[in-house]
């Protein structure tokens, strides 16, 4: 985790210098009106954020193949809420080209699955067709959360804070941020467990919409999670490992109704 957060200062540093803020502003998606995530996920009866990943450090290759325009329209198509798109391009094969063509496939809400660490990201996600942020709370200060989540609001972004333990939960609290994550895989170690959840569900206060992320792979897990006020849950692999995304989608999304 620390070497992903190095990589991405230097990576940052440079397209400051490549791309100005003036040219992500002037970019045609940049003024246009986004759609709340945390609004669909409050009127959801399933609540599925379906991800689009090729591979990952934890998994190494996941799904090489697709189309992620295919893949978004599949989600879509599924009765998914919203989708994340992978950007990060070293550890997990995405790019920001990804949520750009997302964006042409789909009118779900967009999140920008990304390490987050300096204002310039969130006007790329602005640019690039995101409605949605993440926030990483073990990579970031009480400050830092503050400032880039109030500059996501300021550009009409949804921020999802993702959380893996109480300390990081207590120190994200605050109206700036629309939805909390609960990260099942803790990024340090890989493991996974749905628990982590579970554990830290009565902490989080009820204005946040409760999201779980990471390791769902049964509807059994979903409705769990529910009985502890999950309205969200965050499944990558589960749906990218198969040959068709959009059809294990939906076949899910149809179980869970
Ligand atoms: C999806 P999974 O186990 O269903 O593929 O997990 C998503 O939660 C995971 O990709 C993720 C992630 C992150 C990736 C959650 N938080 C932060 C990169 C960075």
């Amino acid at each position: 985790l620390d070497r992903i957060v190095a990589d991405k200062h230097k990576e940052v540093e440079l397209k400051k210098r490549l791309i100005p803020i003036k040219q992500l502003e002037q970019a045609a998606l940049f003024d246009r009106n986004t759609t709340s995530l945390a609004h669909a996920l409050r009127n959801s009866t399933t609540g599925i954020i379906a991800e689009h990943k090729r591979r990952s450090p934890s998994r190494a290759v996941i799904n090489q193949k697709l189309s992620v325009q295919d893949v978004a329209l599949g989600y879509e198509t599924a009765g998914a809420c919203g989708m994340s798109v992978l950007t990060d391009g070293k550890y997990f094969g995405g790019s920001l080209d990804d949520l750009l063509l997302a964006r042409a496939a789909a009118t779900i809400p967009l999140l920008r699955k990304e390490f987050i660490i300096d204002e310039y990201q969130l006007l790329e996600a602005k640019a690039y067709g995101a409605d949605v942020i993440l926030l990483i709370a073990a990579v970031l200060s009480r400050k830092e959360i503050k400032f880039l989540s109030e500059f996501a609001k300021s550009l009409s972004l949804d921020v999802l804070l993702e959380v893996h333990n109480q300390e990081e939960l207590e120190k994200s609290i605050m109206s700036s941020i629309d939805m909390l994550g609960v990260n099942n895989r803790n990024l340090k170690t890989f493991d996974v467990s749905t628990d982590i959840s579970k554990q830290l569900s009565s902490h989080i206060p009820d204005d946040f919409v409760k999201v779980s992320e990471s390791g769902i792979s049964s509807i059994e897990a979903i409705k769990d999670l529910k009985q502890y006020g999950y309205k969200g849950f965050l499944i990558g692999e589960n749906f990218m490992k198969t040959e068709n995304p959009g059809a294990s989608a939906t076949e899910f999304i149809k179980e869970l109704n």
